[in-house]
């Protein structure tokens, strides 16, 4: 105990200056100096023995600072607001900022200090996954320690002596649903062999939200926003690559589903898992593997096929966005004709007396089946015929949001005679195109309308040539550098 309060007294001490030296030195930081410069080339790789740093694109790194030798990291658990695609902003609980929080990388053998305050509402604890440390740091409520109360503050410390991908998260289930979680590298002294000229990580997350809510059920069963590292497709941020690089992904499942992860144009290697890096001699061919609830998979692979190829989940609803059944009325009318109302369709607490598991909540609008559920209803997702569909294609062009293509779309004029249409036709395609909108320097270059075609969890991996590659990367460094401050060290209180 005496440790921790002379550690808080000179963190008082240091707050002041702490968030102004910060800034003004975040080109020369620890973490930059340490890991050396974010872009990578083949050269350069081969030489030296130290790991390439990871990207996680979309989400910045945790910047450090030493105490003597030890790493101080701090992470603050807030709520937040994430626009996870254009127009689709979410109210979710995160650290620091944002969903997921913040990338945090160590080399195996550093000894850490990871202070997190709580401003939420509620009790939380911080739990890291995987992690061989002593019983009282392990952040189970209740059980290894005391929860840490709204307000205030656990200083977790500990000595890494594992290499691999690892992960933290609550140990409070609602809450890891609700968005909090983090990625957690824990880097070799030396490389993996065989070296990897690109490491990226990525966040598999998933959400329930209601067409015009911006508030997630985390009790709902299936899900209808579907991200990585925070983001669903278009607003992805493509995997840059020179073509010859060999790479690395590792990809961390936090949610209620297992998602297979598949690769167009490529074979992979699985070489890791949660639990670190995988024997060669276990290696086998893959263009896709499932990332199970918990798990995380490190898979390798040459990028010698260049072109945009689709990295995404495979399951089919996974590849879309705003998924819910009649979605074109539920975003019109405030009830729907099919018993219950809207919010209580997707299980939706509206503050009506009654268990939140009881009848009045049950899963309707043909999202499940069993208690609640109400008889099917023909219900449409689009226009029913070729008359209908000429008129309201133009009229929901008029709806788009500024940035958003205006193309078209034809079908023929027996469409409707076609048991099953439209499937697609509604769903993707041009005139679900928004180009502009999530234009980065990593979609240089896309095939234009691209974004049309792009929902969910899906990215792509860019093969790109060298100058095609160079190009973007310059474009990239013009921008202001994906650098997380570490927020300031002082005491948080509640409310305050
Ligand atoms: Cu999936």
């Amino acid at each position: 105990m005496s440790d921790r309060r002379s550690f808080l007294q000179r963190l008082v001490a240091l707050s002041a200056g702490a968030v102004a030296s910060a800034k003004a030195s975040s080109a020369q930081h620890p973490a930059m100096r340490h890991h050396g410069h974010m872009t990578s080339t083949s050269t350069q790789n081969s030489a030296g023995g130290s790991p390439v740093p990871v990207e996680t694109p979309d989400v910045p790194q945790l910047q450090w600072r030493m105490d003597g030798n030890v790493k101080e990291f701090h992470l603050v658990a807030e709520p937040v607001r994430c626009e996870i695609a254009p127009g689709k902003t979410l109210d979710l609980w995160g650290f620091n900022g944002r969903v997921p929080g913040p990338t945090i990388q160590v080399t195996e053998g550093d000894r850490v200090r990871i202070s997190v305050d709580n401003h939420l509402p509620e009790p939380t604890s911080m739990h890291w996954h995987g992690f061989e440390i002593p019983f009282d740091m392990d952040g189970a409520p209740g059980t290894s320690q005391e929860p840490i109360p709204p307000g205030g503050r656990f200083v977790y410390e500990f000595t890494l002596h594992q290499n691999g991908t690892f992960f933290y998260h609550p140990h409070q289930a609602m809450q890891e649903m609700f968005g909090m979680f983090g990625v957690f590298i824990m880097h070799p002294k030396k490389a993996y062999q065989p070296r990897v000229d690109k490491d990226f990580a990525i966040v598999l997350q998933e959400f329930a939200v209601l067409p015009s809510s911006s508030i997630p059920n985390s009790m709902n069963m299936e899900f209808n926003w579907l991200t990585l590292n925070g983001k669903a497709a278009p607003a992805t941020t493509p995997l840059i690559i020179r073509l010859g690089d060999r790479v690395r992904i590792r990809f961390l499942n936090i949610g209620m589903d297992h998602h297979p992860i598949h690769l167009h144009g490529h074979t992979f290697y699985v070489t890791g898992s949660e639990g670190g890096r995988q024997p060669q001699a276990t290696w086998g061919p893959k263009n896709t593997v499932l990332v199970g609830v918990a798990e995380a998979v490190d898979f390798e692979f040459v990028a010698n096929n260049p072109g945009d190829w689709m990295l995404h989940c495979h399951l089919p609803h996974h590849m879309m966005n705003q998924m819910s059944s009649t979605v074109g009325p539920l975003t019109r009318r405030p009830g729907m004709p099919a018993g219950v109302s809207m919010e209580n369709g997707m299980g939706m607490l509206d503050g009506t007396p009654g268990a939140p598991l009881g009848e009045d909540y049950g899963p309707s609008l043909g999202r499940g089946m069993g208690v609640g559920s109400t008889n099917e209803q023909r219900t449409t997702n689009g226009p029913v015929n070729q008359k209908e569909a000429e008129h309201v294609i133009p009229t929901m062009q008029h709806g788009q949001m500024e940035g958003m293509q205006h193309g078209e779309q034809k079908f023929p004029e027996n469409a409707n005679a076609v048991p099953g249409f439209p499937q697609d036709a509604f769903m993707e395609g041009p005139m679900m195109a928004m180009d502009k909108m999530v234009e980065k320097p990593e979609t240089y270059g896309l095939r234009p309308g691209w974004s049309g075609f792009m929902q969910g969890m899906m990215t792509f991996v860019r093969v790109l040539q060298p100058d095609m590659y160079e190009k973007i990367v310059a474009m990239k460094a013009q921008q202001s550098p994906n650098q997380h401050q570490m927020p300031g060290m002082e005491q948080h209180h509640h409310g305050s």
